[in-house]
């Protein structure tokens, strides 16, 4: 009963394989590798064919390792794409979401056909970099891809085709888009229509245990392996770490914690409605006909775009060190809004935290111990924020919080964050997505029998380490603080 599960994040992806027996899911390395974007000019890309050879180089381990997995998945994060060509070969090379050619123009899109009627056709948040942005973008610099394209796929789907030779759209990574309708269950025809690209490019969305084919035979030749049955899985890395959140309570409230951190709960139908808008929060599908009304939250990536300026700078410092340094720190000395616009590109980070904090008064946090408090500080401030506006969106009230993902390993911010919220926090399992897409695998296989057998069998395999609130009132006053500076700050939401 094994699977194997790619997950690929921002900064790296691994494949993970998962074997269940009586004792419940084990789970074993296959391989982990290193994701990098690449700069070419002003142009930001993902080096998919490293990805694609990285994808291979796990089937090769998992030969040599004598393994024969039933099914294999990939997820990964949204939004991004591939185009191919009439021959069925990908044109150019992926751009990076945080590609700046994307800056400006959802404003321009928004005006034109107006906020709310994007929302109301797709009920998904306003991000700068969400596909329907980066397709006008391409139109409005009239790309020559865009010329030649013939069909569209996202990073999974492409992965997957390079794989098998089907070209499928998989539906929770589809609604990352803004460009599917969740209410008419396809792709959305007047925005499609009015970015100007064709209907043609997209094919109907398959839901996550839907099978879309197997490795390609020259690939199985070439490792020396059986044809492995490849399926489409939550392939949207948020939706398959949400599927494996250890919960028992239907009604759960979840932070996946990564380089982003995403915050919600999951619900069976999109809230779409003027408040859901107001707060920007989004309604992306989910596995097992779920929905997850979720916030986007900068994340840890403000942390990781820190430490690899400092390594550039040649003052490199653990992970381990670092967050050390943070504990001795003074506390709330600096806070900030970690969703304001500045902090969404790479590159400098530092200098844009203290030019933040000149900004609105406060002390400008210039060691690396000071600088990563500020970082945990406000993420763990506005995470209470988040977990608010969760609660009045859907009208429900939360006993704690469940954290997955490879951020819970960083135990001072899942207690900060149990102090800023002033509820237990749940961590547990940090390989949140690549558990969740074995998940939809074994409910494929009808191992499980849905989503609940699945959390159940993930609660009993797997540590999760419960975080009790502490020290209150310190965090409490914090708050009151963080929400007034937040607001002095131009650019917050
Ligand atoms: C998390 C994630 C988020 C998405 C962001 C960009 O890895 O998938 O859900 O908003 O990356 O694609």
């Amino acid at each position: 009963m094994s699977v194997l599960a790619y997950d690929l994040g921002a900064g790296s992806g691994r494949a993970i394989l998962g074997h269940l027996n009586d004792r419940g899911i084990e789970t074993r390395e296959i391989h982990r590798f290193k994701n990098e974007p690449v700069k070419t000019g002003d142009r930001m890309h993902w080096d998919i064919l490293r990805l694609h050879h990285e994808v291979l180089q796990g089937l090769t381990f998992i030969k040599q390792q004598g393994e024969v997995p039933e099914s294999m998945g990939i997820d990964s994060w949204g939004v991004d794409f591939g185009l191919l060509g009439s021959n069925g070969e990908l044109l150019g090379n992926p751009y990076h979401y945080r590609d700046t050619q994307f800056n400006g123009v959802m404003d321009t899109v928004c005006q034109e056909i107006t906020a709310k009627r994007v929302f109301e056709r797709t009920g998904i948040q306003f991000l700068p970099f969400n596909t329907l942005y980066q397709l006008a973008a391409l139109k409005r610099s009239a790309s020559p891809l865009l010329r030649e394209a013939e069909r569209f796929l996202m990073i999974p789907d492409l992965l997957r085709y390079f794989l098998t030779g089907e070209a499928v759209n998989e539906f929770t990574n589809a609604t990352t888009t803004q460009l599917y309708n969740p209410v008419l269950g396809q792709w959305d025809r007047e925005l499609l229509a009015y970015i100007g690209v064709s209907e043609q490019w997209f094919g109907d969305a398959v839901l996550p245990g839907s099978a879309v084919g197997q490795l390609r035979s020259s690939i199985c030749h070439d490792i020396g392996l059986a044809p492995i049955p490849v399926l489409a899985v939550a392939e949207h890395d948020t939706g398959s770490a949400v599927a494996a959140v250890p919960a028992t309570e239907r009604s759960f409230a979840y932070l996946s914690c990564g380089t982003w951190s995403l915050m919600g709960t999951e619900l069976d139908q999109p809230v779409i409605s003027a408040e859901s808008m107001e707060l920007n929060f989004t309604n992306e599908g989910g596995a097992g006909g779920t929905y997850r009304l979720l916030k986007n939250i900068m994340g840890l990536w403000i942390l990781q775009e820190c430490m690899r300026q400092w390594e550039r700078e040649g003052q490199g410092i653990s992970y381990g060190s670092l967050l050390a340094k943070a504990e001795t720190a003074p506390a709330f000395a600096s806070l900030f809004d970690p969703d304001d616009a500045l902090f969404l590109p790479s590159g400098n980070m530092t200098e844009r935290i203290r030019q933040y904090c000149q900004k609105t008064g406060q002390r400008v946090p210039e060691d690396q111990g000071s600088i990563a408090r500020a970082i945990l500080e406000s993420l763990a401030l506005k995470y209470r924020r988040v977990l608010e506006w969760t609660e009045q969106l859907s009208e429900k009230t939360f006993g704690g919080l469940h954290m997955v993902g490879g951020g819970i390993q960083n135990e001072l911010l899942c207690q900060w964050t149990a102090n800023s919220i002033g509820k237990p926090v749940w961590a547990g399992p940090a390989e949140g997505s690549a558990i969740g897409n074995m998940a939809v695998q074994w409910i494929a296989s009808g191992t499980f029998k849905d989503i609940w057998e699945a959390r159940r069998a993930i609660r009993d395999s797997f540590p999760v380490s419960e975080y009790e609130p502490q020290d209150r009132s310190a965090w409490a006053d914090a708050y009151e603080r963080f929400l007034r500076i937040t607001v002095l700050s131009p650019g917050t939401e």
